[in-house]
């Protein structure tokens, strides 16, 4: 299996986020992806090839492009805010119910466009997350041209950034601009999201929408982030409807009632019948992970790969969530390597 990745990510390297009442050490960091990388390598899974350059007009068929431009100037316009202070760039209010979305200074940007203090803005956090980008659409065209399985190790993750909203340490929707890329050219994509947060916003941007499939199994949002979204009702809208399903389950979730969510999602699919699909690749599902709280093994990663692969569609994995940096290379191989085994 190729992997799409390039060194551009590690211009992105968050110092801190808040969270929780305080200021904790940031844990999407550079040596997430450059342990999976590393582990690739060892394992022999397949070449590493840097991404192709595709420009802005595969990002704008899904984000705004205000809020792209946006992020291209952010932090620059928080320097000039701050008077070139370069520590990162945080939200601090926002337009909630009875006010105005409003974009006129860096202040009210942030606040407009961000939904979490979680997702700080730096010097080189535009250029990784366009990168990111082009991995995953080099990655989408590797299916296209008729690759049986690529992954796209993206850093920064992508699923909680919608159309005009940036968070959950996501600025651009990495599996959702692949997915459009891929229905540009006559494709019909499903998205499986297995990490441990409901994908919020690859949702919103196809909830409306028959021509791709969402389906995500995920931490209920009663008890978890992204709190606001991801519960078994919301199930599509107008054209959508029916094209949306959410499988959300409980704290300490594990194998036995994991793998029975996975399979309903993998029916799912199957009875959508897709051209290609994409995985929003998350470890974060993984017992140790030091910001979640489901109880998977390592070994199940094995299993999941090989049930994915039960599909016997062109896939493409985008890596998201996962934070346990002893397991993470591991478990994300695992899967990779669980998938080829069958
Ligand atoms: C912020 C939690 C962000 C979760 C990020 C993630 N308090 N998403 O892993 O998949
Ligand atoms: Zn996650």
């Amino acid at each position: 299996m190729k992997t799409i990745y390039s060194p551009a990510h590690r211009a992105h390297a968050p110092k801190e986020e808040f969270e929780a009442g305080r200021l904790s050490p940031a844990v999407e960091i550079p040596e997430r992806a450059e342990r999976v990388r590393a582990e690739i390598e060892r394992r022999k899974i397949g070449p590493i090839l840097p991404p192709e350059e595709f420009g802005d007009e595969p990002v704008l068929r899904v984000h705004d492009s205000r809020f792209v431009g946006f992020l291209r100037t952010a932090y620059d316009d928080w320097r000039i805010r701050y008077s070139g202070d370069t520590a990162e760039a945080f939200p601090s209010a926002w337009p909630v119910r009875g006010m105005r979305f409003n974009v006129s200074d860096i202040e009210s940007r942030l606040g407009s466009y961000a939904s979490d203090t979680a997702t700080p803005i730096g010097r080189g956090t535009i250029d990784a997350a366009r990168a990111a980008v082009d991995a995953a659409l080099t990655a989408a065209q590797q299916i296209q041209r008729g690759e049986r399985a690529v992954l796209a190790l993206t850093r920064p993750p992508g699923h909680h950034a919608s159309a005009d909203v940036f968070g959950g340490y996501c600025y651009f929707n990495n599996a959702a601009i692949a997915a459009q890329w891929l229905v540009d050219r006559g494709l019909r994509p499903a998205i499986l999201d297995v990490d441990y947060h409901h994908g919020n916003c690859t949702q919103s941007i196809f909830y409306r929408r028959s021509d791709v499939l969402f389906v995500s199994v995920h931490a209920d949002p009663s008890f978890a982030y992204p709190h606001f979204l991801g519960f078994a009702d919301e199930r599509g809208a107008d054209a959508g409807e029916g094209f949306n399903v959410n499988l959300p389950l409980p704290r300490l979730t594990a194998w036995d009632s994991y793998s029975q969510a996975l399979d309903t999602a993998l029916s799912r699919v199957r009875e959508f019948s897709p051209d290609v699909l994409l995985v929003s690749l998350g470890l974060d599902t993984f017992e140790a992970d030091p910001i979640s709280h489901f109880r998977l093994k390592v070994q199940d990663y094995l299993r999941i790969g090989r049930a994915i692969a039960g599909l016997c569609k062109p896939t493409l994995f985008v890596f998201e969530g996962g934070y346990n940096l002893d397991a993470l290379a591991e478990i994300t191989v695992n899967v990779l390597e669980g998938f080829e085994q069958r």
